[in-house]
């Protein structure tokens, strides 16, 4: 008989497709797949939901600045977060766009229901809007008389618009939360709905007039007027599964994990949740709202310039790290403050010093004493107490899987790390090998060591999924952690003796003293400033196919480098002039750790010379230098023989 495997679904919120993806966007991300990958090992047939959210005022403005359509610029755009997500190991099962034919269908196919069914009505509004926010406020609402979300200036607007019948789900809503104290989690933020909750609730204005915004889904009842952001884009968690039909709860339905960062936890408790009650659906089983990340205790902004860019990060130190250190440093429902100064303290003390320590002693032993091979342990085995404390490790984990304790999780796997370390120091084996009885233990001990080794790598395999699948081929085994599953971690004993281990690179290599001071004395945030002169580095099979005329709009030339400086309180950045036969360029290049600015004279170089000029460090830069970056690594392009100077390279 066919047995269907049990349905789990959980999703992230869609970001702005304007946004330079960032840390903070990254954490949800990481976090909805580390819960996904877990699901997945236990069983579930998983639905991981990320996207985009591609409408509205700012997509518009940008796209108009641009001078180009809207939709050219979102198809564009919305791949700087896939491209992320997949250097990220992010295992995302649809990637949703508020675009798509599928989700504009539905949306459509909701707003007509509501209509018809009065639950949507047209009334004449007076408030003030925030049009970077594209959010009404009341007069009351108002912080100094500025937008209470962002405190920004605010317009008064009179117009017609549609509303939805929100206030009638109110008092349904506040039981419901108290019926269901899982619902909304942390604790402090249900009880910051609750609290909401006590003041009336009003309607909720759901178009904007086509005449402002024309950039939205159009409503099905009236042209003039296009569907606020959203209503449109909370529907997207339905949309991903297809459409609903007679009312047929759609797949996947009701989520089990909907995972927000606090900033939006009221468009998701009660306009999310409203909605989907007026649609006739279940609200989710579960609404995270987890804490933010500021920046060495600033709020990240464009504007300060204080983004941390992911991948940089990833370039210097590893997905793995960085996925481990978002998910350890800080409790989930919490806010925490990132700098690189705890992330190499994570890195040098929990990876390297503690986990990766055990891996590559275990291996040397296991090569020194067994000859590569897995040793069968002697039975029976008196080590029932280490046995016991994996079994109880294992089980609790899974117990906190529940809650989205992360940092717990991995608190509660390093202390398993732990127990090995000891269990290793305990017995001592180079005191073991020594004698012949002593060898007989030793099998035990190493055996059991590996086997302690096998089951922390398939715990910390949805936190560090490469890093886990490393471990798991150096000790030699096959099948991936996806084909072995939790399953696997119910016997002790999985490892076959005689297997034959595969030795290779440190895992997490120490980050020693003097390069964590180059790293932390160069910490260059990518701001707004100096964004767009970051290259993320091509992911194989994300380009996109581009034609000869697209590639010859780019004027690559060849140039020499007449003069090169340092640019003072900057250790990344050089001042160059390139000679580029009719014309001398000033560059700034970020190629100062891999070259002296002496050695860089009479160079012949390729220039992107019809880049637009911005500003670095105060300074203008009229081109870009083509490079390689080979693991930080600066290349600079050139010939193997010297061509002219201004000549276009194809
Ligand atoms: O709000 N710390 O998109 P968005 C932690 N499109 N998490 C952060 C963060 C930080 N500093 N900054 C951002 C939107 N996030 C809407 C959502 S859903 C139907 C529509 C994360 O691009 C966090 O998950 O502004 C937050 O909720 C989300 O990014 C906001 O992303």
């Amino acid at each position: 008989m066919k047995t269907s495997k049990k349905k789990f679904f959980i999703t992230t919120p869609i970001y702005y497709v304007n946004d330079v993806p960032h840390i903070g966007h990254a954490y949800t991300t990481i976090a909805a797949d580390v819960i996904a990958r877990y699901k997945r090992l236990e069983g579930y047939e998983v639905s991981f939901l990320t996207g985009t959210d591609e409408h509205g005022q700012k997509v518009l403005q940008a796209a108009r600045d641009l001078k180009i359509e809207p939709q050219e610029h979102v198809d564009k755009l919305h791949k700087r977060f896939k491209e992320l997500w997949t250097r990220f190991n992010i295992s995302n099962d649809d990637f949703i766009r508020t675009t798509e034919k599928r989700h504009k269908e539905l949306v459509t196919h909701i707003l007509k229901q509501l209509y018809d069914r009065k639950e949507i009505y047209k009334d004449s509004y007076e408030g003030w809007y925030c049009t970077p926010d594209e959010r009404f406020w009341t007069e009351k609402d108002l912080v100094g008389g500025n937008c209470p979300e962002c405190g920004r200036e605010v317009d008064k607007i009179k117009e017609h618009n549609y509303f939805f019948k929100m206030s009638s789900y109110q008092n349904w809503l506040k039981e419901y939360i108290k019926l269901n104290d899982k619902f909304i989690q942390p604790t402090s933020r249900r009880n910051e709905v609750l609290g909401f909750l006590e003041k009336p609730l009003g309607d909720l204005c759901i178009s904007r007039p086509k005449e402002r915004l024309p950039w939205g889904i159009p409503l099905p009842f009236d042209e003039n007027y296009v569907t606020y952001v959203w209503f449109d884009a909370l529907i997207n968690y339905i949309s991903a599964h297809g459409s609903i039909e007679k009312n047929k709860t759609p797949e996947f339905w009701p989520a089990n994990h909907q995972l927000i960062g606090k900033d939006i936890l009221t468009t998701h408790a009660v306009y999310w949740s409203t909605m989907l009650k007026a649609i006739g659906l279940d609200p989710p089983l579960n609404l995270f709202a987890h804490g933010w990340w500021t920046i060495n205790g600033k709020k990240m902004s464009k504007s300060i310039g204080n983004v941390v860019e992911p991948n940089l990060l990833i370039d210097q130190f590893g997905v793995d790290a960085i996925r481990y250190f978002l998910l350890r440093e800080v409790p989930f429902g919490l806010d925490g403050d990132f700098s690189h100064k705890s992330l190499i303290n994570r890195i040098n003390s929990d990876l390297a010093n503690n986990l990766g320590n055990l891996l590559n002693r275990t291996m040397s032993m296991i090569e020194r004493y067994h000859d590569q091979m897995v040793p069968a342990p002697t039975l029976p085995t008196e080590d029932f107490g280490l046995i016991d404390e994996f079994k109880k490790g294992i089980e609790d984990v899974h117990r906190l899987y529940d809650d989205l304790s992360y940092n717990k999780i991995l608190e509660r796997i390093w202390l398993l790390v732990d127990t090995t370390n000891k269990y290793i120091d305990t017995n001592s084996p180079w005191n073991l090998v020594k004698t012949e009885n002593g060898k007989l233990r030793l099998c035990t001990v190493m055996y059991n060591t590996v086997e302690c080794i096998r089951s922390i790598s398939i715990l910390i395999y949805p936190f560090m999924p490469k890093s886990a699948d490393t471990i798991m081929k150096q000790l030699g085994i096959e099948q991936t952690i996806e084909e072995l599953g939790l399953e696997s971690l119910k016997n002790w004993g999985g490892i076959k003796p005689g297997t034959k281990i595969q030795p290779g690179l440190q895992l997490f290599p120490r980050i020693e003293d003097k390069e964590a001071e180059k790293i932390l004395s160069n910490v260059e945030p990518i701001g707004e400033k100096n964004k767009e002169q970051y290259q993320p580095p091509a992911i194989e099979g994300i380009c996109d196919q581009v034609l000869i005329d697209d590639f010859m709009k780019i004027d690559l030339r060849t140039g020499k480098i007449i003069e090169a400086e340092k640019i003072k309180k900057s250790k990344k950045l050089l001042k160059l002039k390139v000679d580029i036969g009719n014309e001398v360029r000033q560059v700034v290049a970020g190629i100062a750790e891999s070259y002296e600015p002496d050695h860089l004279l009479n160079r012949t170089i390729i220039l992107v010379a019809n880049l637009k000029p911005v500003k670095l460090m105060g300074i203008e830069s009229q081109g870009m230098l083509l490079a390689a970056n080979n693991n930080g690594q600066i290349v600079l392009a050139g010939f193997d023989l010297e061509p002219s100077k201004g000549i276009r390279v194809r």
